[in-house]
C-alpha cells in the first residue's frame, strides 16, 4: 500500500512553498480532541464516522454518490468527527472527497490516509483537515514524533493508531493524546474485537481511547464502551446502512 501512496503523492506533489502557503491560508483547525470529549470527567461515547468507498478486505462497500450529503447525515446523527479516507488505490478515496465534505460540514475532519511523508500533513491542513492519522506500525519513533510535532504546529490533532502493547507505549512516548486501537490486523486484515479490551488499560489516562473497526451494530458499541472506549471509529456499518443518521443515534443512546 505504502508504495502506491508514495507514487500517487509524487504525481500530485506541488512545490513545498505552495502547499505551505495553502495550509497557512486555510481556516484555523478545529479541536478534535475537545470534540471527542478530551479532558472531560464523564464525556460519554463519541463517534468518528467514516466515509469509505472501498476496502482491501471487503471490496466495494457502497456507491457513495455524494460524500458531503453522507457527511451531513453523520452530523445529524450526532457524529463528533468525520473521517474521510483519501487513499486512492485500495480505498477509492481522494482529496476531492475531503474538499467536498469540508465545504458542507463544520465538525472536525480526519484526513484518513497512510501518512508517510510530511508533505501529506501540509496537504491535509491545506484541504481543511483538523486531525490526521499516524499508524504506529508504519512509522519509526522519529517519524511518529516529528510528524506529530508538525501536525500540532499546524493546529491539528493526531489520531495515533496502534495494534499492540508495544505500539501503545510508542504512541505514549510520542505524546499522543488520541490513541486508537485498530482491531483489524493490517497485515492479515483479520478483525479480532477482543484486541481492544486487551489493550485499553495500557492507554494512558488523559488520552482519548478510540476503538477502531469491526462495529456491526449496537452490541459491538456496547462491548467497546464496556471495555473503556471513549470513542469509536466506524466505517463499513455506516456506509452500508440505508439510514446512517438513525444508526448513529442508536449507537449514541
Ligand atoms: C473503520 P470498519 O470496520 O468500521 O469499516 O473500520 C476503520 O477503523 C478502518 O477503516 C481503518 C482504516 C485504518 C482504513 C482503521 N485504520 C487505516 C485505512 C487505513
Amino acid at each position: 500500500i505504502i508504495e502506491g501512496v508514495r507514487e500517487d503523492l509524487q504525481a500530485r506533489r506541488l512545490p513545498q512553498r505552495d502547499i505551505e502557503s495553502a495550509a497557512r491560508a486555510a481556516a484555523p483547525a478545529r479541536d478534535a480532541w475537545l470534540a471527542l470529549g478530551g479532558g472531560e470527567a464523564d464525556p460519554g461515547l463519541r463517534v468518528i464516522a467514516e466515509i469509505k468507498r472501498r476496502s482491501p478486505s471487503k471490496g466495494d462497500l457502497a456507491g457513495i454518490v455524494d460524500p458531503a450529503a453522507l457527511a451531513e447525515e453523520y452530523v445529524a446523527g450526532g457524529a463528533s468527527v468525520i473521517s474521510v479516507l483519501t487513499e486512492q488505490r485500495r480505498f477509492k478515496g481522494s482529496l476531492a472527497d475531503l474538499d467536498a465534505v469540508r465545504a458542507r460540514v463544520d465538525v472536525p475532519l480526519l484526513r484518513k490516509d497512510f501518512t508517510v511523508d510530511e508533505y501529506q500533513i501540509w496537504e491535509a491542513r491545506a484541504h481543511g483537515a483538523d486531525l490526521i492519522l499516524l499508524i504506529a506500525a508504519a512509522l519509526d519513533d522519529a517519524q511518529l514524533k516529528g510528524f506529530s510535532e508538525l501536525a500540532h504546529e499546524l493546529g491539528m490533532n493526531v489520531l495515533l493508531e496502534t495494534h499492540t502493547r508495544e505500539e501503545i507505549d510508542r504512541a505514549a512516548a510520542a505524546g499522543a493524546r488520541i490513541i486508537g486501537v485498530n482491531v483489524r490486523n493490517l497485515k492479515t486484515l483479520d478483525v479480532d474485537r477482543s484486541v481492544f479490551g486487551g489493550l485499553a488499560a495500557s492507554i494512558p489516562a488523559g488520552a482519548v481511547a478510540v476503538a477502531e473497526s469491526g462495529v456491526r451494530g449496537v452490541e459491538d458499541v456496547t462491548h467497546y464502551a464496556s471495555q473503556g472506549a471513549q470513542a469509536l471509529l466506524v466505517g463499513e456499518a455506516l456506509v452500508r446502512t440505508e439510514d446512517p443518521r438513525g444508526l448513529l443515534r442508536e449507537f449514541r443512546d
